[in-house]
C-alpha cells in the first residue's frame, strides 16, 4: 500500500501547525513529548545542535489524525499511519527499555498498527556503567526481553537510531503501519541481530534500512550508519576515514534496495566531537551531486570509538 507519508527539515520551528497527522523532532528544547493541536506529536528528545539552530524534523501525513495519550505513550493515529513516543526516567535502563517496547507494542498492536517502519532510541551516559554492563548493552538487553516476549521476529524489526544524548530520559519513539515495510540489509556489514556476543550479551535488533512505498514514490529510511564493516568498527580515531566508510555503507544501502529510490532528502549527521563538523561537512558536500539537507547534532554513537554517525531519509522532496 503507498503510504501517505512525507518527510523534510524546515529550518526553524514553524509558526503553523502541519495540516496532516505529523511527527515533529527538534533540538534544542528542553527533553520532553507533547502533543500539539488536534493530531501534532512533538518529540524533544535532548539533542543539541552543532551548526546551526532551530532544524526542525518532519513527518506528516496528507489527512488529519487523532491526538491521544496512554500512560507513558502519546501517539497520534492517522488512517494509514500511526506516530506514538514513550518517555520516562531512564534508570534503571534496561527494566524501563522492555517497559517502554512492551507499551509501545501494546498501543500500536490494540490500533491495528502493529509493524514499525522506523524507531529512534536516545537516552543518556550510553556508555556509563549499569551492573557491570555498559548502558548500551543494558538497553540492549531490554530490548531483546521485551522483542522475546512480544513474539518480534529479530529481523522483523525496522530501521533505527539509539544514540547517547547529555539530557535526562529514555525516548522510544517510532513511526508504524499497517503493513510492514521491506527490511533492507547492508552487504557490507553484518546484520545487527548476528553480532558476536561480546558487544553485547543480548543483541541489537534493527534492519540497516526499511523500504517503504508512498503515494509520491518509494522511500529509504536510513538507520543510523556508522563506521561498521562486516562487524567491526573502522578507523579508529580518524573521524574523516569514518565519514567515508560510512558513506560506502549509504551507498550500498541505496544499491541494495533500489535504484528506482531517489537520493537522500535529508540526514542527520550524529557528531561525538563537535569540532569534526566542518571536516565531516567537507567530505559529505563533495559526494552527493544533490546535496541532501543537513542536520549536525552532538551524540554518542554506541561504541566508544565511533565519532559519527549518520542516518536519513531517501525521498522525493518536491
Ligand atoms: C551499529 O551499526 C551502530 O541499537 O538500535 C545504529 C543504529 C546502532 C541502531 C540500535 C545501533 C542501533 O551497530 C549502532
Amino acid at each position: 500500500m503507498a503510504l501517505p507519508l512525507r518527510t523534510r527539515l524546515l529550518p526553524e520551528w514553524p509558526s503553523e501547525a502541519a495540516t496532516g497527522a505529523s511527527l515533529r523532532v527538534r533540538a534544542d528544547h528542553p527533553p520532553g513529548v507533547e502533543l500539539s493541536g488536534d493530531h501534532g506529536l512533538v518529540v524533544s528528545p535532548g539533542l543539541q545542535s552543532v551548526a546551526g539552530h532551530g532544524v526542525v524534523e518532519e513527518w506528516s501525513c496528507d489527512g488529519p489524525g487523532r491526538a491521544a495519550r496512554e500512560g507513558a505513550v502519546h501517539l497520534v493515529e492517522h488512517p494509514d499511519l500511526l506516530f506514538a513516543a514513550w518517555h520516562r526516567p531512564d534508570d534503571p535502563l534496561e527494566d524501563h527499555t522492555r517497559q517502554a517496547y512492551a507499551d509501545l507494542f501494546r498501543v500500536i498492536r490494540a490500533r491495528g498498527f502493529p509493524y514499525p517502519i522506523r524507531i529512534w532510541n536516545y537516552f543518556s551516559r550510553i556508555h556509563g556503567d549499569a551492573c557491570g554492563l555498559e548502558r548500551y548493552q543494558a538497553f540492549c538487553i531490554g530490548r531483546a526481553r521485551a522483542l522475546e516476549e512480544l513474539e518480534v521476529p529479530e529481523d522483523g524489526m525496522p530501521a533505527a537510531t539509539a544514540i547517547g544524548t547529555r539530557a535526562p530520559g529514555l525516548f522510544v519513539y517510532l513511526i508504524a503501519a499497517r503493513e510492514p515495510g521491506m527490511a533492507v540489509e547492508n552487504p557490507r556489514q553484518v546484520s545487527s541481530y548476528r553480532y558476536p556476543a561480546h558487544y553485547s550479551p543480548e543483541s541489537p535488533a534493527f534492519a540497516r534500512a526499511t523500504r517503504i512505498d508512498t503515494a509520491i514514490g518509494p522511500q529509504l529510511l536510513l538507520s543510523g550508519t556508522a563506521s561498521i564493516t562486516g562487524h567491526q568498527s573502522r578507523h579508529i580515531g580518524d573521524c574523516a576515514a569514518q565519514t567515508r566508510e560510512i558513506l560506502a555503507n549509504l551507498d550500498a544501502l541505496h544499491a541494495t534496495a533500489g535504484n528506482d529510490l531517489p537520493p537522500p532528502a535529508w540526514l542527520r549527521v550524529y557528531l561525538r566531537r563537535p569540532e569534526d563538523q566542518p571536516l565531516v561537512a567537507r567530505i559529505l558536500a563533495g559526494h552527493y551531486r544533490q546535496p541532501p539537507a543537513l542536520h549536525w547534532v552532538r551524540g554518542d554513537v554506541c561504541r566508544e570509538e565511533l565519532l559519527v554517525e549518520i542516518e536519513g531519509v531517501h525521498a522525493r522532496t518536491a
